[in-house]
C-alpha cells in the first residue's frame, strides 16, 4: 500500500506536470480545483500587499487596479457613482476588484484541472494586470511594481501547483484508508466515476494545505495592510515636533471671530475641515522615507527629505481653501492656519528655466494639479505646507506635505501627499481634472454664504442675527450686503480682517417678522467687484451666483 501521508499525488502527477491530457487519469474534483485557484490568487495578492507595505515606493496592485478603473471611466460616470454611492463608492470599488479576483481565481483553478501551465500563466496574467495598472498611473516605481507583481505571481503559482497536486480526485486508485470514506462514490456524476475501484477522496491532506494557504494569504495581507496602516503613520505623525515659524502669522484680532452660535468658526478645526480627493484610501505616507523632488525645467533639480523640509525657514499664513465643486451656499470651503516653506524659496533654489509656464504638483497617489509659475512666484504665502492649525497635516489633508496657494481652487493647486514639484508647460502636461472637463485655470470666485439662520430651523420673531462667511482669497472682502425679501441691500457688519486670503465673518441684526422670508447675501471683494446674481454651475470653473435661503418665522 503506498503511503500518501506526504503531498499526495506526487506519484501520479510526475507523468503530467504541465499541460496536456491526463489521459485516463482521474481529474481532481471541481470544487477542490476552484478552491485551489481562489487560494492561489489570494496568496498572490497577499504577497503583493506585503511587498507594497514593506518596500517604500511600491504600492498595492489591488488599489492600482481600482485607481485605474477610476481614472479610465468617463467623468460623468465617476460623478454618477459618487452621487449614488456617496462615500461608499470607494469600498464598493475595492470590493468589486477583490470579487473579480476571486472569480478569476476560481476559473483559473478550474482551468488548472486539466491544463496546469495555462492556469499558471493565467495567474501571471492577473498579476500583470495589476503591474500594468501601476504603470498607467505612474505612482509607483515601475521596476518595483514588476518585482512585487512577479513575487506575487510566483507565490500564487507555487500555491496553485501544490494545491492541485493535493486536490482530491473524483476517483482515485490510491485511495487512502485514512482519508474520508468514499461515501459519495458515484454521486459526483463525472465521467470518471464508477470504475469499480474503491474511491477514496483524499480530503484531509488537501484541506490541511487549504488551511495553510488561507493562513498565509491572511497573514500576508494583514501584514501588508498594517505596514501602510493609518495607525502606524499616525504614530509617526504624533511623535513629530514642528519648528516655530520664522515668519509667524500676525496676531488674530479679538473681533475677527464674531462668536455667533451656528456661525462657522474663523478657523475650521481639522476634524471638521472638508475633504475632497480622488484617493480610494487615504494615502498613508511614512514621513521618514518620503521625499519631495523639485525638477523639470529647472537648472538645479534637487530632493528634500521631510527633516530637511522642517529645517528650512517656515512661514505661517491663514488661508481659505475652496473647492471648485462647491455649490453656492455649499460646505466645500474652509479656513485654516497653514505652516510650511514658501514656494518661492524652494523655486529660487532650483532656478526656474526660461519657458517654464506651469508648476505641476504630483501626489504619491498619482493626482496632479498645475497652475501658472507666475502665481507661484507672485502670490505671497503660496507654500508647501506641513502643518494645519498648529499640528502636522492630518493624513486626510495630505501628510506629510501639500501645496496651498491662496486664490486658487484646490483642483489646480492644493496637491496633497505631495511628492514632486515639476516645472513644465501647460502644453506638455495637464493636471488631473483638466481633461475631465474643468478649466485649466481656477481662480477662486468671490463668494458668500449664510450660515445663520438655518433654512430648516424654526424661528421666532424678533431681533436675531443673519450671519455667515465671505471669501475672495488674494483680493479680500470689502463689503457684504444682505437683502430681506425685496428690501434694500443692507450692509452687514464685518468681522476684523485677518488677511486678504482669509474669509471674513459677517452679521446683520434682523428684526424678524412672522411669515415666510427670503434672505440673500452678496459680497464685494477688494477690487470693488460685487458677486453676480447670475448663477452658473460648478463646472468648468466654479459656481457663481448669490446664496439665497427661505426661512419661516413663527407667529409671536
Ligand atoms: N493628492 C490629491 N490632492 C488633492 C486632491 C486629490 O484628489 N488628490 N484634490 C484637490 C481638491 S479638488 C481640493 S478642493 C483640495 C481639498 O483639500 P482638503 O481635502 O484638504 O480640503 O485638495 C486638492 N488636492
Ligand atoms: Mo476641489
Amino acid at each position: 500500500m503506498p503511503d500518501h501521508a506526504g503531498p499526495p499525488g506526487t506519484a501520479t502527477t510526475g507523468a503530467a506536470p504541465g499541460d496536456g491530457s491526463t489521459g485516463s487519469r482521474p481529474a481532481p474534483r471541481r470544487w477542490a480545483v476552484a478552491l485551489s485557484g481562489l487560494l492561489a490568487t489570494a496568496v498572490a495578492l497577499a504577497v503583493t500587499e506585503l511587498g507594497a507595505g514593506a518596500v517604500p515606493g511600491a504600492r498595492s496592485l489591488v488599489l492600482a487596479v481600482g485607481d485605474a478603473v477610476v481614472d479610465s471611466v468617463p467623468g460623468w460616470l465617476e460623478r454618477a457613482a459618487i452621487a449614488t454611492l456617496g462615500t461608499a463608492d470607494k469600498p464598493v470599488l475595492i470590493g468589486t476588484v477583490l470579487l473579480v479576483c476571486a472569480v478569476l481565481g476560481a476559473v483559473v483553478g478550474l482551468l488548472g484541472r486539466r491544463h496546469r501551465t495555462a492556469a499558471c500563466l493565467a495567474i501571471a496574467a492577473v498579476a500583470a494586470v495589476g503591474v500594468v495598472a501601476s504603470f498607467a498611473d505612474g505612482r509607483t516605481n515601475p521596476l518595483l511594481a514588476v518585482v512585487v507583481g512577479g513575487l506575487g505571481a510566483a507565490a500564487g503559482i507555487a500555491t496553485l501547483l501544490v494545491l492541485l497536486r493535493a486536490a482530491p480526485h473524483t476517483a482515485d486508485t490510491h485511495a487512502d484508508a485514512d482519508a474520508a470514506p468514499a461515501t459519495r462514490a458515484g454521486s459526483a456524476g463525472t465521467p470518471d466515476a464508477g470504475t469499480g475501484e474503491a474511491r477514496g477522496v483524499q480530503r484531509r491532506p488537501f484541506l490541511q494545505l487549504v488551511v495553510v494557504a488561507a493562513a498565509v494569504a491572511a497573514a500576508g495581507a494583514t501584514a501588508g495592510r498594517w505596514l501602510t496602516s493609518p495607525d502606524r503613520v499616525e504614530q509617526i505623525r504624533a511623535a513629530l515636533r514642528l519648528p516655530a515659524p520664522a515668519q509667524p502669522a500676525p496676531p488674530v484680532p479679538a473681533d475677527a471671530d464674531l462668536g455667533i452660535a451656528g456661525l462657522t468658526p474663523l478657523f475650521v478645526p481639522n476634524e471638521d475641515f472638508y475633504r475632497i480627493d480622488t484617493a480610494l484610501t487615504i494615502p498613508q505616507v511614512d514621513s521618514t522615507t518620503w521625499s519631495l523632488s523639485i525638477g523639470g525645467m529647472v537648472d538645479r533639480p534637487y530632493r528634500l527629505t521631510y527633516a530637511e523640509l522642517l529645517a528650512m525657514p517656515h512661514l505661517e499664513a491663514d488661508i481659505t481653501l475652496a473647492c471648485v465643486s462647491n455649490q453656492v451656499g455649499g460646505q466645500l470651503v474652509g479656513n485654516a492656519r497653514w505652516q510650511g516653506v514658501p514656494l518661492r524659496a524652494l523655486l529660487d533654489r532650483a532656478g526656474i528655466q526660461r519657458g517654464a509656464t506651469q508648476l505641476l504638483g504630483r501626489s504619491v497617489d498619482g493626482f496632479t494639479a498645475g497652475f501658472p509659475v507666475r502665481t507661484a512666484l507672485d502670490v505671497e504665502d503660496a507654500m508647501v505646507a506641513v502643518a494645519m492649525n498648529g499640528e502636522p497635516l492630518p493624513a486626510r489633508h495630505g501628510f506629510p506635505a501639500r501645496l496651498v496657494v491662496p486664490g486658487l481652487y484646490g483642483y489646480v493647486s492644493a496637491t496633497k501627499w505631495l511628492t514632486a514639484i515639476d516645472l513644465t508647460t501647460f502644453e506638455d502636461e495637464a493636471g488631473y481634472w483638466i481633461p475631465r472637463g474643468w478649466a485649466r485655470e481656477g481662480p477662486v470666485k468671490t463668494q458668500s454664504r449664510i450660515d445663520v439662520p438655518r433654512a430648516t430651523a424654526p424661528l421666532s420673531p424678533g431681533r436675531q442675527p443673519i450671519a455667515g462667511v465671505a471669501w475672495a482669497p488674494t483680493r479680500g472682502i470689502e463689503q457684504v450686503e444682505v437683502r430681506v425679501d425685496d428690501g434694500p441691500w443692507q450692509s452687514a457688519r464685518l468681522a476684523a480682517a485677518l488677511d486678504v486670503d482669509t474669509w471674513r465673518q459677517w452679521v446683520l441684526e434682523w428684526d424678524a417678522t412672522p411669515g415666510r422670508h427670503t434672505l440673500s447675501v452678496r459680497a464685494s471683494d477688494g477690487t470693488g467687484e460685487t458677486q453676480t446674481d447670475q448663477r452658473t454651475p460648478v463646472a468648468p470653473d466654479g459656481a457663481a451666483g448669490r446664496h439665497t435661503i427661505q426661512v419661516v418665522v413663527a407667529e409671536a
